[in-house]
């Protein structure tokens, strides 16, 4: 067995294969260069790229997570935009040719305003926003223009640590765009860094009230899809419209909705047919921009949903966000991202490091570079956090299968609920170390047993295998 390799080892092992490679490729800038930004980026957020078709909710998508109208929506051909946490909001751009200016931009209306209104010059290619928000103190969110076999997106995609895929059409055309994302280049390294977005979930099953509960349906049946499976950790819908509007919601706006929600039934229904009508309906305390507003902010969906929720007892701005980011996929979203990316960040930023380096040492061969690839090589194949991850996705996707409540305990143990030990062990936070001690010792012995099961398959054996290696590297940082 190679030994237990944790994510704090993992990085200081990257970072002398690094020092390593930076005194093979001394004298030589570009090489250098190079080397120093992928060190310097395993010091910063996780960069997770968002990528997909046009208008598959991409900007609605950063928005929603950000809580805030950053990015511009139906913004058609946009450059790659990066946004960063920091203290004030910051707009630069990047240019071929040039080097990179800074233009004024300001925080209004919850969201963000450029001096130049929404245009760019032509030929910026890059935007980095540093923007003042929570989740970005985790993660660095790059919104892309739409994907192609080989544009800015793809490149955006294969340069980030993890990708969050949108689309409206899985399993069909998109998979092998995004199968194509997935390297190979340490083995098979599976979907270890991708999730994929069921977006524009409202427009299911023709926008009616249930259209969010067919969204998780089909969600659930790609899952089910072996295309489905190589491609992503998991498959989650996702109605960005109503997530945003959700996550912006104002107390003004509130106060319409439930006006709205008043209304009764029959003429709220028939109000709510089309955007025409709604736009019409002078019997709301509305202008008629506010109702375009609203219209477009929400949706025709969004507006149903909404005064549902505020006549079954939604009594607030606060309550009725609430239930939106649960009812539109967010908070899954989210905790998806938090659990695959930002939870694994060290592991992915590492990832990372080593495709940037194997990519240097084979194409520029040095003295000692060979070493130091052959080092590389062993140091990505005993990277015990990738067998974790794949294992999640396999289990998740029901390409391995366990009986009874192993799966379970399996999933939970590999880190499903987060990769502290007591999230691992299902223990009470304030569970002490003696007691998390006897839980993995416990849980060690069992799946010992399983890896020699001899009704297990291969498969299942190699699960347990995994799981077991995650209770012994448990049990040797408890024991210090
Ligand atoms: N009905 C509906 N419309 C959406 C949703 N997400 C985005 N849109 C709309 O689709 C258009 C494109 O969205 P945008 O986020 O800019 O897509 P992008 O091109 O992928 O960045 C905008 O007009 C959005 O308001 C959604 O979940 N449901
Ligand atoms: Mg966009």
């Amino acid at each position: 067995m190679t030994p237990f390799l944790a994510a704090a080892d993992l990085l200081a092992t990257t970072r002398s294969l690094f020092s390593g490679a930076l005194a093979c490729y001394q004298g030589n800038p570009r090489a250098t260069a190079w080397l120093r930004h992928h060190l310097d980026r395993l010091e910063q957020p996780i960069q997770v790229a968002i990528v997909g078709g046009p208008r598959s909710g991409k900007s609605t998508l950063v928005n929603a997570l950000v809580g805030e109208e950053v990015a511009p929506l139906a913004a058609g051909a946009r450059p790659v935009t990066c946004y960063r946490g920091g203290p004030v909001p910051r707009v630069r751009v990047h240019a071929p040719h040039r080097p990179p200016w800074e233009i004024p931009a300001e925080r209004r209306n919850r969201g963000l305003r450029l001096a130049t209104g929404n245009q760019l010059p032509r030929d910026v290619d890059r935007v980095v926003v540093d923007w003042p928000a929570r989740l970005l103190r985790d993660l660095t969110l790059i919104d892309t223009p739409p994907l192609t076999g080989d544009g800015p997106a793809h490149q955006a995609a294969v340069q980030a640590d993890a990708v969050v895929h949108l689309t409206r059409h899985l399993p069909g055309t998109e998979l092998p765009l995004l199968t194509s994302l997935q390297d190979n280049t340490f083995g098979p390294l599976g979907p270890v860094s991708a999730l994929v977005v069921l977006s524009r979930a409202d427009e299911i099953a023709g926008g009616g009230i249930d259209a969010l509960s067919s969204a998780k349906q089909l969600a659930r049946r790609f899952r089910g899809d072996p295309r489905a499976q190589v491609a992503c950790q998991a498959i989650l819908p996702f109605a960005g419209l109503v997530a945003t509007a959700g996550r912006t919601l104002r107390d003004e706006e509130f106060a319409l909705l439930q006006h709205l929600s008043t209304v009764p039934r029959e003429e709220r229904e028939d109000l709510l047919l089309s955007a025409d009508r709604f736009l019409a309906a002078e019997q709301l305390p509305a202008s008629e921009d506010e109702r375009r507003w609203l219209v477009e902010r929400w949706g025709l969906f969004g507006l149903r949903l909404t005064t549902a929720l505020i006549r079954t007892g939604c009594g607030s701005a606060v309550q009725l966000a609430a239930q939106l980011a649960q009812r539109s996929g967010l908070s899954d979203v989210r905790e998806m991202i938090r659990l695959c990316f930002v939870e694994r960040a060290e592991v992915l930023k590492a990832r990372t490091a080593w495709l940037a380096l194997d990519v240097l040492l084979r194409s520029e061969p040095r003295p000692g570079t060979r070493e130091l690839a052959a080092d590389l090589e062993r140091v990505a194949a005993g990277a015990h956090d990738f067998a974790e991850l794949r294992l999640l996705a396999a289990l998740e996707s029901g390409r391995v299968q366990l009986p009874g409540d192993l799966a379970d305990r399996a999933r939970q143990l590999a880190g499903s609920h987060g990769t502290t030990p007591h999230a691992r062990l299902a223990q009470d936070p304030d569970a002490g170390v003696e007691e998390l001690h006897l839980a993995v010792s416990a849980e060690l012995r069992d799946w010992r047993d399983h890896m020699g099961n001899p009704a297990f398959t291969a498969d299942q054996r190699e699960a347990a295998r995994i799981v077991a290696r995650s209770c012994a590297g448990m049990l040797i940082r408890l024991t210090g």
